[in-house]
């Protein structure tokens, strides 16, 4: 475990790195506890670096063995080492070839981090700094090497072999019961993004052409007899090959392309150059065991991990925080592909729902950091929603800003410039300024300015001047080490309605016309005043929602029912519906009582009975806002048990009003077998599941049978798993039954056991903490394993708010223990875990004391991991 370091890393004190790495030699013989790394490095003093600086390399927890420079073992004296480095005061040479000898022990890894075990299988992680737990190596991104890696395991422990690039050779090694393989990447690449695999594993294998007429061998590799779990994927990898080609020109670029899926890992998957290792929920999904939730997630994190091989590692990364140039840009791609493969307009809306529940939040609360940071103690802390989502939100307004083709050619120019570089957001940025003309100055405060814009709208009809005059004000909130904000710039997508539910020509009194509808403000305050309106239009503002911003307008209440019913853009018809269901809960959360929810009672009829609308749009545009996103609306001295009881009553009270509707719908939408994975059956299935879940809402014995019946008879997971998560909301014998049923069949499949272990962390009574307690001890939980931890003790902490805050504090200090128990372990996922309490300040005083508590219980232990002693500092401070 590294220590926190005293001083933070900054980007102001980049320097290029004094020594550069032309060619990487690795002879990697794996064995479970002692592991020899033998590494020969041709180095070479960078011209552009240092001219005096000692060579210098990166270790972590490593122990030396031996080395030599230009093949003459070195005398101790003439280096220094120890676990976190190895320095060679005086180097023979500019260009030398330094061999080190390393052993590691990958059973003892439990940080999951450089080389470790998964099920007895042998994997690796290095991004960020993983590699020097391998072996001492300059581990910065900047520093571009071409790898040869031999690895041998023993044929029975290890009969499968990978690393990066293409196989070169493998065999026996005579007179032994070991094999080896040689493996060569031609691609220069930082050492984070080098991996190895060795493990008794099935390879699904299937093949590609690209464009330009190279084949290339697929293979996925996953434990044996899982093979036809991974066929989802290996279409989603093939169709994702395919659209990078049409899309962005890309094609893939060696032989061969690997996917490995363990089941032990800290994050969703991982880039790593032609081998990319996974997290095996993103691989394995059957219809009995996955959701359409668990489909479409697989179908996406394949095609990111897939598009880094461009955006991340052909151009990649010049330090850590350019993070975003890799990550914001390859989760735009991801989202772009989703877009054309399903349903565009549903697609943005849950991505908007996923950046307001992670990224808002975030910036909203201490943990706030501008998209590229400028300061760090632990970057394994920087994969945040800022640096992915709000990163991809930016990449998305450029080209909002530039349109489609400004935009496609300022990609290519980066990746033209850039290909093989290590380069900067700057970098990123002077290509669409060139390819398009423009001047992106103002606009790059996007990365270096933290906070969600507030953005206020205020339309004003005028009958006798016929005008429609817009005033727009902009501020970003102070966030930490950022008290004073400039203004940004904002491409809003616009429309202004009409009585008859068209949109109406634009045309600005200055003459100036709105190429693709979308208005620019630069400004603080900004005017915009639209001629030749004849009768008083709706505003339909920040359509698709073009800008990351908190938007308030002075629609009024009929004007939200009007957009339900008409907007053209989907997002606004959308977020119409979600934004009369917010002003109606945050008044009853304040007050006890709910307002009169009739204008969203009828909005909500007319959609669910519109039978031109996708049956996905519906169910994204019908759900109420969840406990988390109403306590983000509200934003200050939140009371978790008002929120759940408003919102429950808003649900029940819709259920009630639109009874025969929902009925309807539940019995029209029952899909004929068999299951399909496809967006459109999907959709049904999202419809007809959240109609489930209405008429279930007031616990109606009939209701409960009927989800115990849909949970029974289902044929799929998908509503197999809506049913048991309607019947866990009432306490019935039934729940009790489902449960124990639900454990009994995936009792030997822990991706489904996640499920089961997160959904009873999710259960809105006082018995929940307990339960938890107790599901912690069953053999099916691990605290080694992340995916367990998230399921349960992350589920329970982010996603069951009345109970994570419970006023006596029982949930902040039950966490708390968690985090200190598994920060010696794993101090990346204990981080995460300790993260859920980013939002505390936004809780009422009692809750928030308790809160403020439990981080100083943690911050005051001693021992403690940087990656946790980071979290608990910002959160406090
Ligand atoms: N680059 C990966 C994310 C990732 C980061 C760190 C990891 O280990 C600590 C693993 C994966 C991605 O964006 O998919
Ligand atoms: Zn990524």
């Amino acid at each position: 475990m590294r220590d926190a370091e005293p001083h933070p890393v900054r980007l102001a004190d980049y320097r290029p790195p004094a020594w550069l790495v032309d060619t990487v030699h690795l002879d990697i013989s794996l064995h479970p506890t002692a592991t020899r790394v033998i590494s020969r490095l041709a180095l070479r003093r960078n011209p552009k670096g240092d001219a005096t600086a000692p060579v210098l390399l990166d270790g972590d927890g490593l122990t030396l063995v031996r080395l030599a420079v230009d093949g003459t073992p070195l005398a101790g004296g003439a280096y220094e080492a120890s676990p976190q480095a190895l320095i060679l005061r005086h180097p023979p040479s500019d260009r030398f070839t330094l061999e080190v000898e390393t052993l590691v022990d990958p059973t003892a890894n439990t940080q999951l981090m450089g080389l470790y075990r998964s099920r007895d299988n042998y994997c690796t992680q290095c991004e960020p700094e993983g590699f020097r737990r391998i072996t001492y190596f300059p581990d910065r991104s900047d520093v571009l090497a071409v790898y040869t890696v031999r690895v041998e395991a023993s044929r029975a422990e290890a009969p499968v072999l990978l690393s990066n690039g293409n196989l070169e050779r493998s065999g026996p090694i005579p007179d032994t019961d070991r094999h080896y393989a040689i493996w060569h990447d031609p691609w220069p690449k930082p050492s984070y993004l080098f991996a190895l695999v060795g493990g008794n594993l099935s390879k699904v294998p299937d093949h590609f052409v690209t464009a330009s007429g190279r084949p290339v061998d697929l293979g996925i590799y996953v434990e044996p007899g899982k093979e036809a779990r991974a066929t989802y994927a290996m279409d989603a990898l093939k169709r994702s090959m395919r659209w990078d080609e049409k899309v962005f020109g890309r094609e893939y670029d060696l032989d061969v392309f690997n996917i490995v899926a363990v089941s032990d890992f800290n994050m969703g998957a991982m880039e790593n150059k032609g081998l990319n290792i996974f997290n095996d929920k993103y691989v394995l999904a059957s219809p009995e065991t996955a959701t359409d939730t668990d489909y479409a997630g697989i179908e996406s994190v394949i095609a990111h991990e897939y598009f880094h091989n461009w955006s991340g590692n052909r151009v990649t990364c010049r330090d850590w925080f350019q993070l975003c140039l890799k990550e914001g840009l390859t989760v735009f791609r991801d989202q772009e592909f989703s877009s054309d493969e399903r349903s565009r307009p549903v697609k943005r809306i849950s991505d908007v729902r996923t950046l307001k529940a992670a990224q808002f939040t975030e910036d909203a609360g201490p943990l706030s950091h501008p998209v590229r940071p400028e300061s760090y103690h632990e970057i394994n802390n920087f994969y945040t929603a800022t640096v992915y989502e709000k990163g991809a939100e930016v990449v998305r307004m450029l080209k909002t800003l530039l349109g489609d083709e400004d935009f496609r050619a300022g990609m290519d120019l980066y990746y033209a410039r850039h290909d093989g570089d290590a380069a900067t957001i700057e970098d990123f940025l002077a290509a669409f300024a060139e390819a398009s003309g423009r001047d992106l100055s103002q606009f790059a405060l996007w990365y270096s300015q933290a906070g969600t814009p507030r953005v206020s709208a205020q339309g004003q009809f005028d009958p006798a001047a016929r005008t429609y005059r817009l005033d727009i004000r902009q501020e970003t909130p102070p966030t930490p080490a950022q008290p004073e904000k400039k203004p940004v710039v904002l491409p809003l997508a616009i429309g202004l309605i009409g009585p008859d539910g068209q949109d109406l020509p634009l045309t600005l009194d200055d003459g100036r016309n709105l190429p693709r509808h979308v208005i620019e403000v630069t400004q603080a305050e900004q005017s915009f005043v639209f001629t030749g309106i004849d009768a008083r239009p709706v505003l339909s503002l920040n359509r698709g929602f073009s800008a990351p911003i908190n938007l308030s307008t002075n629609l009024a209440d009929a004007d939200l029912v009007f957009l339900a019913a008409h907007d053209r853009d989907p997002f606004n018809r959308f977020d119409a519906l979600q934004g009369l269901a917010f002003r109606i809960l945050k008044a009853g959360a304040a007050s006890g009582t709910l307002p009169d929810a009739a204008p969203l009672i009828e909005a909500a009829r007319l959609l669910l009975a519109d039978s031109t609308l996708d049956p996905a749009f519906k169910a994204q545009a019908l759900a109420i806002p969840g406990e988390n996103e109403i306590a983000r609306e509200i934003g200050s001295n939140v009371d978790p048990d008002a929120v759940f009881t408003a919102r429950r009553a808003l649900k029940r009270q819709l259920a009630t009003a639109l009874g025969t509707e929902l009925e309807e719908a539940y019995a029209a939408l029952a899909a004929p077998p068999p299951y399909s994975p496809g967006a459109a059956a999907a959709g049904r299935r999202a419809l007809r599941n959240l109609a489930l879940d209405y008429l279930t809402s007031g616990g109606a014995p009939e209701a409960i049978a009927r989800a115990k019946a849909q949970f029974m008879a289902a044929d799929n997971m998908t509503d197999r798993f809506a049913a048991l998560a309607v019947l866990v909301q009432h306490d019935t014998p039934e729940r009790a039954e489902a449960l124990d049923d639900f454990y009994r069949r995936f009792v030997t499949d822990p991706l489904v056991i996640d499920k089961w272990l997160s959904l009873q962390a999710q259960i809105p009574e006082a018995g929940t903490l307990e339960r938890v307690k107790d599901l912690t001890l069953l053999p099916v939980f691990s605290m080694a394993n992340p995916n367990r931890v998230r399921a349960l003790i992350g589920a329970f902490a982010t996603a069951n708010p009345t109970q994570f805050h419970r006023p006596d504090g029982a949930g902040h200090d039950f966490l708390v223990d968690v985090v200190l128990g598994l920060d010696a372990k794993n101090p990346q996922v204990a981080a995460r875990m300790l993260s859920a309490f980013k939002t505390f300040r936004q809780l009422e005083p009692l809750r928030r004391a308790s809160a403020e508590r439990a981080l100083r219980r943690v911050a005051a232990t001693p021992g403690l991991s940087a990656d946790v002693t980071d979290i608990a500092t910002r959160s406090l401070s």
